[in-house]
């Protein structure tokens, strides 16, 4: 009998991960990609960015404040008290950045609409003008054959909604104004995300106190702090469906620690899902299944949140995609404790980008996607942000020559494919981010674009990691 080839015997690999137990998602009786790291046919490739980060024109057309603007201009909470006033002046430049995505082949954008320029005080009458903007950016991009995917709140929360998410007021608020977009844009934009990681506009902002508004509270406050953000999502998917044209596909983008067993085992498989589950029980855990796990509540005895009659069956409403913005990894293990799971300490040596929080590790995109779907089974999840920040610079000839930032996505998207081969409903990728920007706390200092911006000109130049992407996508393979 001859020796098998390479193909042979990946498909033999295949047959026998089907015959497991390991590998639960692989359906019978298909056969190994005959490209390897190919990804679906319908499979979206796009970018993100947010408001704020982006847009500049922060007084224009009516804009409001937002909190961000005001936290910016706050001594000492930004990188050099840098602030999002121009930013990428997008708000002007649009067509220029919807030609960008066009040059990559990308077929989806992701981006967020700033609640203050539809509702300047937040509530109340809105303003024409600022949905102008909005209007003018979704043809735009429809001219262009490329799919709006719109997140109404990405952190830029309207200055003069009193005590911010303190207040439950702010729930309902953000409920009328998504109903609000939803009516004005459903009939072109087909896909809303309610919020955009919600541990970061709740513990960073009202704990850690190192995003805007900058406060450092107690457990029992920035817990029920936590259950406005919740809430409101809720309120936004009801409104969303009671506003929109029927079909909208109505999700949420959520940053959970992504929790890579250290060895895969069945013991620690089951170890890092459970940590998922736990470690982010008050926020995807009880979106996805509309109560607080039990643990969470015990643990937290009378800082609990105050839930009102009603709340957990608005926090729970059914979505119909899960957005996952995957970063960096954390690693679980298997142990004789109650949790049946122990966190593994990073060693200092661990690899880390220009951020230092954003450690490496490919296998995290994998685990993101088959936990979410071992332990929620969602209708369909997407990447709706991935990448990395780098020591860019422009050499003599201009050229950015981001190769580690290549190396990054190059690891992280053949993660992905594992995911998508093994028939997890991924069913795009957006990745973070369309062109340098304001990145919050640290302003201009770490730049996460694929597109260069020389913020004094404007000008964006496409990195080397622009240039790899164009070819995944036209490949629709990564390689
Ligand atoms: C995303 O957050 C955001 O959605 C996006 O707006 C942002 O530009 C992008 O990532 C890149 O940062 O300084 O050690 O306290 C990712 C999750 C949470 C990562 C906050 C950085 C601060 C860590 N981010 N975190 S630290």
């Amino acid at each position: 009998m001859p020796p098998f080839t390479r193909r042979q015997f990946a498909g033999q690999l295949v047959g026998a991960a089907v015959a497991g137990v390991s590998l639960p998602r692989f359906a019978a009786g298909k056969t190994a990609s005959p490209r390897p790291l190919q990804f679906p046919d319908d499979f979206l490739w796009g970018c993100a960015t947010s408001a704020y980060q982006i847009e500049g024109a922060v007084t224009a057309d009516g804009r409001g404040q937002t909190i961000w603007d005001t936290f910016a201009h706050t001594a000492g909470k930004t990188y050099h008290g840098q602030t999002g006033d121009i930013a990428d002046d997008s708000y002007h430049r649009f067509r220029e950045d919807v030609g960008l995505l066009k040059q990559l082949g990308a077929k989806t954008y992701r981006f967020s609409m700033a609640w203050a320029r539809i509702f300047p005080q937040g509530t109340g009458k809105p303003n024409d003008k600022g949905l102008a903007y909005y209007d003018r950016l979704v043809d735009e991009l429809l001219k262009n054959d490329i799919a709006p995917y719109a997140t109404l709140f990405h952190w830029d929360l309207p200055q003069a909604l009193r005590d911010g998410w303190k207040s439950r007021d702010t729930a309902k608020a953000f409920g009328d104004y998504a109903g609000f977009m939803a009516s004005r844009l459903s009939d072109r934009v087909r896909h809303f995300m309610t919020t955009n990681e919600i541990v970061c506009f709740t513990d960073l902002s009202y704990k850690i106190g190192q995003f805007a508004p900058g406060l450092k509270l107690g457990d029992a406050a920035v817990n029920q702090i936590r259950h406005h953000a919740l809430l409101a999502h809720g309120l936004g998917v009801q409104a969303i469906r009671a506003g929109a044209t029927a079909g909208t596909q109505v999700g949420f983008a959520e940053n959970p620690k992504v929790y890579v067993p250290v060895i895969e085992t069945a013991e620690h498989i089951e170890a890092a899902k459970r940590a998922f589950r736990q470690e982010n029980a008050p926020f995807i855990s009880t979106v996805l299944e509309g109560r607080y796990p039990s643990e969470y509540l015990a643990r937290e005895g009378a800082n609990a949140p105050k839930i009102e009659p009603g709340d957990m069956d608005i926090i729970g409403s059914p979505l119909d995609f899960v957005g996952l913005n995957v970063y960096q990894p954390e690693y679980a293990r298997a142990d004789g404790s109650k949790a049946g799971y122990a966190v593994e300490r990073r060693p200092t040596s661990f690899p880390r980008m220009a951020s230092p929080w954003l450690f490496v590790g490919p296998e995290a995109m994998y685990w993101a996607v088959r936990s979410v779907t071992e332990l929620w089974n969602p209708k369909a999840i997407y990447i709706t942000e991935n990448g990395c920040s780098s020591e860019d610079y422009q050499d003599a000839a201009g050229r950015v020559k981001d190769t580690d930032r290549v190396m990054f996505l190059r690891n992280y998207l053949t993660q992905l494919q594992r995911a998508v081969s093994e028939n997890y409903p991924v069913k795009g990728y957006f990745l973070w981010s369309l062109m340098d920007n304001f990145e919050w706390a640290d302003g201009y200092g770490k730049r996460f674009g694929i597109y260069y911006v020389d913020f004094k000109t404007q000008k964006r130049t496409p990195k080397r990691s622009a240039l790899w992407y164009r070819e995944v996508i036209a490949h629709n393979a990564v390689g």
